[in-house]
Order: C-alpha cells, then sequence, then structure tokens
C-alpha cells in the first residue's frame, strides 16, 4: 500500500476549496471528518446547532467524494468513536499508512493548541495550512495594530477595502466619497413593510437522522428542533444567498438596527452560519454585492453596510482574536460578578424585548445584530453579570457561534470586558433606545417612560445605576461625559430612588 497524506476536516471547513486540500491528489490522500464529543461538549451547544454541523459536515462528506476524496467518516454513534479529534487522529492513523498529516489551522486556540501538539505525539510531519477564507492574515493585522493606541475597525476596515479594491473608484476612493454609510443605516421599521423571509428548507434523509440523533443524545442542551430550517448543503445555501441579494439587500442597510415582534430576520442575510463553517465564501458574497450595486439593484448604503459587516467587523474580531490571545477570554474591567438569570434559558420574563430575543434565539438559533448587541448583551452589561458566563451562553445559543467570532464580540463588543480594546464606550443603553427601533416597549407590561415604581422598563434604572457603579473606572471615558452630567445633574433624591429601584429589581434576579 502506497503512503498517503491524512487530512482532517473540521466541522467549520466545509468547503472543498478548502486551503489544506489546495495541491493535493485524491489519490494519495485520505480525508478525516470526524463527529466528536469533546466539540460537542465543550460548552452545551443550542440542539440546532450541533443538528446543523452534524448534517452539514454529512453532506459535504459525500460532495468530497463525489469530486473523488476518499473521506474516512467518523459517525457519532461508532462504537469506537474515541471522543476527541486527537483520538480520532491516532485511530486512522491505525486504519491507514500515514506518512503526514496536512490540516487548515483551527478557527480557536483550544483546538490549535491540539493541533501544534500533534506532530511530537504522533511522530509524523505535520502542515497547517493557514485559512485562506479571510482578507487578512494574522501577520497583516498585527502589521496593522502594530503600534497603534487605537484599534478602530474603521480604520481596519478602509485597509481591508484598499486590499480587496471593494467599492473603490479607479482613482483608490471610495464609491460615493465616503467609507461609510452608515449614519444612513438607522431606520425603525414598520409591520407593515413586506418583510423578506429566508427559505425554510425541507430535511432530507440525512438531516432527519441526524435531527433524530440530536433529539436523543442531546436532549438536555437548550433550544429547540422543531423549527430547524438551515440549508445543509453548499447549493442550498447558494440559494439562500440569492434569495438574500433579491429580496432582502436592497433594505439591508436601511434597518439593520431594527426589531420588530414576531419578525426575527427582518431584511438581514441569515447567511452566518453558512459564512463561518465554510458552505459560503466571504468574498465570493462581497463580490456579488458590489456587482448588484454596479448593476443599479441595490442602493450603496446596503451594499457598503453588507460589505463591511463581512470584511469590516468579522475580519477585524478574527484579528482582535488572534492578536489578544488564549487570555483574552479571563477578562473582566468592570469586575461583574452577577450569575446569568434563568430567563437566558427559557425567555421566560415580562420583559418583552428580552422574551422576545431569548425567545427566537431558543427556537432558532438565531438573532440579529441589534438584538444580541442591544437587547441580551445591553442587559448583561447593565445589570452586571459575569462576562465569562454571557460569552459561554452566545458560544452555546447561536449557530454560527464559534470562538473566533463569537468571543470578541460578545466579550469585547458588548461587555466591555476588555476596557475598550474594541469599543470606544459601553454599548449600555436604556429602555429609551429600544423603545427608538422597535415595537417592543408597545408589547411590554413596562412603560418605557419610567424609571422608578413598580411598572417602569427595568432598563432605565439599571441603565443609570451601571453608569454610577462603575463611575471609577469609566468617568473620565469622554463618550461617556453627557450621560454622567445627566446623572450628575439630577437630584439626589432621584439618584437614590434609581439606584434603590435597580438593587431591588438586581436582588430579584435570580
Ligand atoms: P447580517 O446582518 O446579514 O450581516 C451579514 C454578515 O456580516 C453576517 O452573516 C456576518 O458574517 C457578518 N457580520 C455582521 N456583524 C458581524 C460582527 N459583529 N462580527 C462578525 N461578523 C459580522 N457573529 C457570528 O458570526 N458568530 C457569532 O458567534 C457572533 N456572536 C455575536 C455575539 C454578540 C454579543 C454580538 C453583538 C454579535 C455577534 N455576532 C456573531 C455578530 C452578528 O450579530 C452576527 O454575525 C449576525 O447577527 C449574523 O446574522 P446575519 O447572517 O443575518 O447577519
Ligand atoms: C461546533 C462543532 C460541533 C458541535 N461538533 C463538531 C464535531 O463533532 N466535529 C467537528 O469536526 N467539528 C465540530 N464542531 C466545530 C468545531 O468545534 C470547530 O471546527 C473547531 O472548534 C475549530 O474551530
Ligand atoms: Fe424592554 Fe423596557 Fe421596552 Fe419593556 S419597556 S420592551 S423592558 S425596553
Amino acid at each position: 500500500m502506497s503512503e498517503k497524506t491524512l487530512i482532517p476536516i473540521l466541522g467549520d471547513q466545509l468547503s472543498v476549496h478548502i486551503s489544506a486540500l489546495k495541491g493535493q491528489k485524491p489519490d494519495q490522500c485520505i480525508l478525516l471528518m470526524m463527529e466528536v464529543n469533546e466539540e460537542t461538549a465543550y460548552v452545551r451547544h443550542h440542539k440546532a446547532k450541533i443538528a446543523y454541523i452534524f448534517s452539514a459536515m454529512r453532506h459535504h462528506a459525500k460532495a468530497l467524494e463525489e469530486r473523488g476524496w476518499s473521506v474516512d467518516y467518523v459517525a457519532w454513534s461508532d462504537s469506537e468513536n474515541s471522543g476527541s479529534f486527537s483520538g480520532e487522529i491516532a485511530r486512522a492513523l491505525e486504519r491507514h499508512d500515514i506518512d503526514s498529516i496536512r490540516i487548515t489551522e483551527a478557527g480557536e486556540w483550544r483546538v490549535m493548541a491540539m493541533i501544534d501538539n500533534w506532530e511530537q505525539k504522533f511522530d509524523i510531519p505535520v502542515t497547517i495550512c493557514p485559512d485562506d477564507r479571510f482578507v487578512a492574515t494574522h501577520q497583516d493585522f498585527a502589521d496593522w495594530a502594530d503600534g497603534k493606541k487605537q484599534l478602530r475597525m474603521e480604520y481596519f476596515y478602509r485597509e481591508m477595502r484598499r486590499k480587496t479594491g471593494f467599492l473603490l473608484d479607479e482613482d483608490g476612493n471610495p464609491e460615493g466619497g465616503e467609507w461609510n454609510y452608515d449614519t444612513a443605516n438607522r431606520k425603525p421599521a414598520k409591520g407593515d413593510l413586506a418583510i423578506p423571509q429566508p427559505i425554510r428548507f425541507r430535511p432530507d434523509e440525512i438531516t432527519r437522522d441526524v435531527l433524530a440523533l440530536v433529539a436523543e443524545q442531546f436532549s438536555d442542551h437548550p433550544g429547540s428542533l422543531e423549527q430547524f430550517h438551515f440549508a445543509v448543503t453548499h447549493e442550498e445555501a447558494m440559494r439562500q444567498k440569492r434569495k438574500f441579494l433579491d429580496e432582502a439587500l436592497p433594505r439591508f442597510g436601511d434597518y439593520q438596527d431594527a426589531m420588530l415582534s414576531g419578525q426575527p430576520f427582518l431584511w438581514h442575510s441569515i447567511l452566518s452560519p453558512y459564512i463561518n463553517s465554510g458552505l459560503l465564501d466571504p468574498l465570493d458574497l462581497c463580490r456579488e454585492v458590489e456587482q448588484r450595486y454596479h448593476d443599479g439593484e441595490v442602493p450603496l448604503n446596503a451594499a457598503e453596510g453588507f460589505i463591511r459587516q463581512i470584511i469590516g467587523w468579522r475580519e477585524y474580531m478574527r484579528g482582535i482574536y488572534w492578536r489578544e490571545g488564549p487570555d483574552y477570554i479571563d477578562r473582566n474591567f468592570l469586575d461583574a460578578q452577577r450569575p446569568l438569570p434563568d430567563f437566558y434559558y427559557s425567555g421566560e420574563t415580562d420583559m418583552h424585548c428580552l422574551a422576545e430575543a431569548i425567545g427566537q434565539t431558543l427556537d432558532l438559533a438565531y438573532a440579529h445584530h441589534i438584538q444580541r448587541l442591544m437587547i441580551t448583551g445591553n442587559f448583561a452589561l447593565i445589570a452586571g453579570l459575569q462576562p465569562q458566563a454571557v460569552h459561554q451562553w452566545y458560544l452555546e445559543v447561536y449557530a454560527d457561534a464559534y470562538e473566533w467570532v463569537e468571543l470578541p464580540n460578545t466579550l469585547g463588543m458588548s461587555q466591555f470586558a476588555d476596557g475598550g480594546i474594541i469599543a470606544s464606550k459601553p454599548y449600555a443603553s436604556s429602555g429609551n433606545y429600544i423603545n427608538k427601533m422597535s415595537d417592543y416597549c408597545q408589547h411590554c407590561r413596562y412603560d418605557v417612560k419610567q424609571r422608578v415604581g413598580e411598572n417602569a422598563c427595568p432598563f432605565n434604572a439599571l441603565y443609570w445605576e451601571f453608569l454610577d457603579r462603575n463611575q471609577e473606572k469609566l468617568g473620565d471615558n469622554h463618550r461617556l461625559a453627557m450621560p454622567y452630567r445627566t446623572w450628575e445633574g439630577m437630584d439626589p433624591h432621584t439618584r437614590d430612588d434609581i439606584r434603590s429601584h435597580a438593587k431591588n429589581f438586581l436582588d430579584q434576579l435570580s
């Protein structure tokens, strides 16, 4: 038997163009895919997230075989399954005559530490290929960040625009004269607008098997499988992408920050699980969005807004994750220590905004950005929830959640636990912002206009008490100068009432 290269394909590397396969010959390689307990258990992932990943992995194995690759697929219920990537590499090395391992770098520190150990552990050469699904290499980000006092996304984004050439005119200037059209993207939505709905894919036999497996094996994990709707192949993900480009993209910009009761998706793409696991290529998507703009099908604020999310925010978050190192996860700048209330796992709360955002999350493993940032994230921040518990929740409940993208978004952007590396001020707000951007308050038992009293919106007192509680750490942040002035301008009785209202509320949180 001739010697072969073993190429492990991880659950978020589901692209036939993944870098480890480049330049390799199918008859000289064994591809290894593994459903393992270590990956399903590092947090209690939402049931639909596990079902999505397993089904997409199983479909991807078939797609690779159709292209001539030999895939050794270790299913969850394989009686010999060791339960870990390293254990499965060891078993594969016994099954096949392998002389080297080749793998695309993993997306997180935990798995990279495992891979870095394989050469010594298995006494075999291991080649780790950079993940070329991103615009910026780790070195690119390090070079950009080097010597800068502040690592603001906006300036990194301009670099990425220059590097990719997206939405630049022939002189290299931004289309329309501005780099960023975010100020045009803050319209609240009305329920009477026709809102596009993503395709609900009918589970095929592979998906039905996986759904049964997950229902049986992961019954204690959060979330429901009843509304499982995901695309699980590249072709299905492409259909979803086209539907987004045709129907939602033109208004993506306008309503990017809007929220409406009973409308989980609005004009968002719902493509993040596919982009992050490899079914869709992020740069192809940006090219298509740019083309739609040049064809006059979508306005500039929509095209620029979307491209910024991918080559700006997404790339920037990855850069921060790898730059800040494996102990980024331990940061807790504001020393927030409160445990997560039970309603994050049940959706049962009389705060309508939270009930909506959490309810749809448990049903669909999806919430859009403003719900994550300004509802569940904002509440966690102003209530002083422990950032590591908040991080764990986000990593569990969203189908698109992988640590490299979830952690900086949660710990840094949303909880300010890194002390301002990502955000120049905490994303904290009272009920006023939620009322402006949604219809939630109209359906809530609380009164968004009141700060204290039985019917007062809890976000109001919590917001002021958050500023008060953290004045030592946040008081000199110039972007908070105005709210601190307002707080200090209130009479002492009012401030005491707010403090005690917030304290009573927090004491009652389980
Ligand atoms: P759209 O609104 O259609 O945006 C288009 C695409 O842009 C997304 O698919 C995504 O790939 C990218 N994008 C947009 N914003 C961001 C961002 N801040 N960071 C990275 N990519 C972005 N995104 C994840 O992919 N995984 C996560 O685990 C994750 N956790 C988050 C946690 C918190 C607390 C917050 C505030 C945001 C988080 N995000 C995460 C970013 C963002 O909320 C999701 O990417 C987005 O909601 C996915 O839905 P969509 O595909 O409909 O996005
Ligand atoms: C998230 C996840 C889950 C739930 N299960 C698996 C799995 O069984 N096998 C696998 O290869 N990948 C899985 N993943 C995705 C991995 O956690 C992800 O690929 C690594 O964290 C590397 O970033
Ligand atoms: Fe949320 Fe307060 Fe509005 Fe109720 S009134 S929906 S708790 S912001």
